[in-house]
């Protein structure tokens, strides 16, 4: 186990603490709400008075994590806190709204692996080498001798699974399997999560997942697909925004593309658009030179117009990032 992310000074906070808050970031993913409520377990059978706060809703996929009921807003929070913990939130602005909770708190510390963290609580705990925060709250568990249940297990690999892409990033180590090989001892129900968590989808998302194909378009020797969502779509299919979340995906799984943009209607005068790319192509600048930013390999922005303004504006920009690549 590793010993260098200060978790201790932060497992004596815990010790000498009474009634405690933990806060995920806003647009929670699994590895901030499973790593909130992997320690909120481990927080209660310590006998603590815990409260985990959200300031955003919770992903539908997330309704099988133990304990997500619990969660409140951050308005929701009443009287003093002697400890806010912030799990897994890379800087101060992704509390959102539970920025409150740091003023009704003694002492704030937070368990982070976003290596661009600057370090925002009283007392930090940030290894940007692990692959999800819960790796780090697995090792605080053991530091306060909590005994790993299997509801316990079930948050902790929720938020190494799906920080993993399903063990499968570049980030995935071998203390990822080291701790999963402890969560499979302490009854796991893998396959049952696993479907929750990446197989299943609802008829919405199906019948928009269908549209989306349907769109699917190839440009510059078909190294480029592009794939677009008509507000229409939406309706038609009884479909959210966020059952658009991972289409995209869809188009840069087709052999020989290298980047792969989704449209999608956001208004009648904005189109949202998500970019990715295969390693070594990236597709940050392109998505800067549209207003928008993110990673080498997953960016994003919206444009204003109309679809065939959109997907020219992007072609071009997408265009111009290929040839700056490697041929
Ligand atoms: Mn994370």
């Amino acid at each position: 186990m590793k010993t260098s992310r200060n978790l201790e000074p932060i497992a004596a906070l815990i010790r000498g603490s009474r009634r405690i808050a933990l806060c995920s970031h806003v647009s929670p993913d699994g590895d901030t709400l499973g790593s909130a409520l992997a320690l909120r377990l481990g927080l209660l059978q310590m006998g603590k008075e815990v409260e985990a706060f959200c300031p955003d809703k919770t992903p539908d996929n997330l309704a099988i994590l133990p304990g997500i009921d619990a969660i409140r807003h951050p308005q929701e929070a009443q009287g003093r806190y002697d400890l806010l913990i912030a799990v897994d939130v890379s800087d101060e602005m992704r509390l959102g709204a539970g920025r409150v909770l740091a003023e009704l708190a003694d002492h704030t510390a937070q368990v982070d692996h976003h290596g661009t963290n600057p370090g925002y609580a009283q007392v930090n705990a940030v290894d940007g080498e692990a692959a999800a925060t819960a790796l780090m709250i697995r090792e605080l568990l053991a530091l306060l001798d909590v005994d790993i249940t299997s509801d316990i297990a079930a948050c902790l690999y929720t938020a190494i699974s799906t920080d993993t892409g399903n063990f499968a990033y570049s980030c995935t180590t071998a203390e990822v399997f080291q701790v999963m090989a402890e969560l499979m001892e302490r009854q796991l129900p893998l396959s049952r999560l696993n479907r929750q968590l990446f197989r299943q989808r609802s008829k919405p998302q199906i019948r928009l997942m269908a549209r989306a194909l349907n769109a699917l378009s190839f440009y510059e020797g078909e190294r480029i697909a592009l794939m677009e969502l008509t507000a229409r779509d939406f309706k038609d299919c009884g479909a959210l925004k966020e059952h658009a979340d991972t289409l995209v995906n869809l188009a840069l799984d087709v052999e020989g593309v290298r980047m792969a943009a989704l449209l999608r209607e956001a208004s009648e005068t904005q189109i949202k658009i998500s970019l990715r790319a295969v390693e070594p192509d990236r597709v940050d600048e392109a998505a800067q030179s549209l207003g928008g930013g993110g990673h080498a390999q997953a960016a994003g922005c919206t444009v204003n117009g109309d679809m065939a303004a959109a997907r020219a504006q992007v072609l071009a920009a997408l265009t111009k990032a290929l040839g700056g690549g490697r041929a």
